[in-house]
């Protein structure tokens, strides 16, 4: 049985975590999940590399809203470089799946986006895990989480 750790934050505006887990349970079976809720992306990291060490997770899926603001840029610049350093130290991985506020047009896009976007990297997560080779099937092949695949070019 594997363990999947769950990061997320009050922050975000939408519950990204629980479409994660909805469509976890919709791909597959052989993990137990595991979910810690900070307040904001920035804590997001030393969330995760608890999950790995007290908590012995496999893998671990961060979802946060990174707001408008150049103060919140940054911050999501620093919660991926904190969440880079727990995966180098570790040896395993985290998908960050975070969803910039402006990315969307207005509020039901942003919800689509969030919800879409959760589901993709939760599907990502259990192929890391259990089926590997379902990702090397899709290489090359211009694949997004959230909006439309961008499709692979021709020669
Ligand atoms: O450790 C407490 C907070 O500093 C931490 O929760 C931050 O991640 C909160 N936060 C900001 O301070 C900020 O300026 C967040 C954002 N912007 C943001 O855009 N998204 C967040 N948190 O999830
Ligand atoms: O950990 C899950 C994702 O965060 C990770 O796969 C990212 O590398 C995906 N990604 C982005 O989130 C992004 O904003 C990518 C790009 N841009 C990009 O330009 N090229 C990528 N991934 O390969």
């Amino acid at each position: 049985m594997k363990l999947i750790g769950i990061v997320d934050t009050t922050f975000a505006r939408y519950d990204m975590a629980s479409s994660a887990i909805d469509e976890l349970y919709k791909t597959g079976t052989g993990f137990d999940i595991k979910r810690y809720t900070v307040p904001g992306i920035k804590d997001t990291p030393v969330a995760a590399l608890k999950l790995f060490s007290e908590y012995n997770c496999d893998l671990v899926m961060a979802f946060g809203m990174p707001g408008p603001m150049p103060v919140d840029k940054m911050s999501a610049q620093i919660a991926s470089t904190g969440l880079m350093e727990v995966q180098l130290k570790t040896m395993k991985h985290i998908l960050e799946v975070f969803v910039h506020e402006d990315e969307a047009i207005d509020d039901r896009e942003l919800a689509w986006l969030c919800d879409n976007r959760s589901r993709e990297h939760a599907v990502n997560a259990y192929y890391l895990l259990f089926d590997p080779e379902k990702l090397t099937e899709n290489a090359g092949n211009g694949l997004r989480q959230g909006f439309e695949d961008r499709g692979p070019v021709n020669s």
